[in-house]
């Protein structure tokens, strides 16, 4: 059961962040509406929004799942991959520090993004990306095998259309994995039911199980009927503009 959540309104140069896509430029004015919705949404889930206001100096704060990965009790905060986001994670530690006092960090030369950690009940998949590294990914192993937890490494690094591990998989529980077709043989994922995403869908693999429902990208038909015939309940959203800076669903909150 998740509870709470911590979200940042984009700030107002959020267009000058880190993309890869060629979707164009985001409508700041459109992505704050639908920052608001999302943010709605996770109320209709259950949740208490903590809401972080705009960071200019950082454009790509709005996606504070980078920041941090929230297991149990504990902390862990990140050391993004990308230069010009390594200071968000000073800029969130006090607000997340509020709710939880026990804390880990990655160190240098680790790097980490919280987009590359996906957690499946008792046991963590730690993508290795152009963000997160080896070094990074085996000190985040070794933290949550301190806390009970099994983890693998999936080496992501050859799927060069994928920013980060959980914009190609989601878990949603009950051993169900969203995994879009190019992760589908990683051994990592041999032992879950695989819910597959049409190519031409691969943005909608990064979706989210909050409570009794399900958020999905809005405009991804099949694995929305994939999903449905499962018996899941479906919250669909609008994220074209944070899509044209290469980020998800996921990566707008933390949840804990
Ligand atoms: C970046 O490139 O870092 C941002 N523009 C997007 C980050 C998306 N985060 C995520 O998927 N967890």
């Amino acid at each position: 059961m998740f509870r709470n959540a911590i979200v940042r309104v984009p700030a107002e140069n959020f267009a000058d962040g880190i993309t890869t896509g060629k979707l164009g430029k985001p409508d700041y004015q459109i992505a704050k509406q639908q920052h608001q919705a999302y943010s709605e949404a996770l109320r209709f889930c259950g949740l208490t929004i903590w809401t972080l206001p705009e960071d200019r100096d950082y454009p790509d704060s709005t996606f504070v799942e980078d920041t941090a990965v929230l297991v149990k009790d504990h902390a862990v905060f990140s050391r993004p991959g990308a230069e010009s986001r390594l200071g968000e994670v000073e800029k969130i530690k006090g607000r997340i520090l509020d709710f939880f006092n026990q804390s880990f960090e990655i160190l240098d030369p680790g790097t980490l993004d919280g987009g590359d950690i996906c957690e499946a009940d008792h046991h963590f998949f730690i993508g290795v990306s152009e963000r997160t590294n080896e070094t990074g990914a085996k000190q985040f192993q070794e933290i949550v095998q301190g806390l009970g937890y099994t983890a693998d490494l999936v080496d992501i690094r050859g799927n060069l259309d994928l920013l980060h591990l959980k914009s190609g998989i989601s878990y949603l529980g009950n051993g169900h994995l969203v995994l879009i077709d190019s992760l589908a043989t990683q051994s990592a994922f041999q032992n879950y039911h695989k819910i597959r995403v049409d190519p031409e869908e691969n943005y909608a693999a990064n979706c989210v199980a909050i409570n009794d429902y399900v958020l999905v990208a809005e405009g991804f038909p099949k694995l929305a009927s994939r999903l449905e015939a499962l018996g899941y309940r479906l919250i669909s959203l609008d994220v074209s503009e944070f899509q044209k800076m290469d980020g998800g669903l996921s990566c707008l909150s933390l949840r804990f």
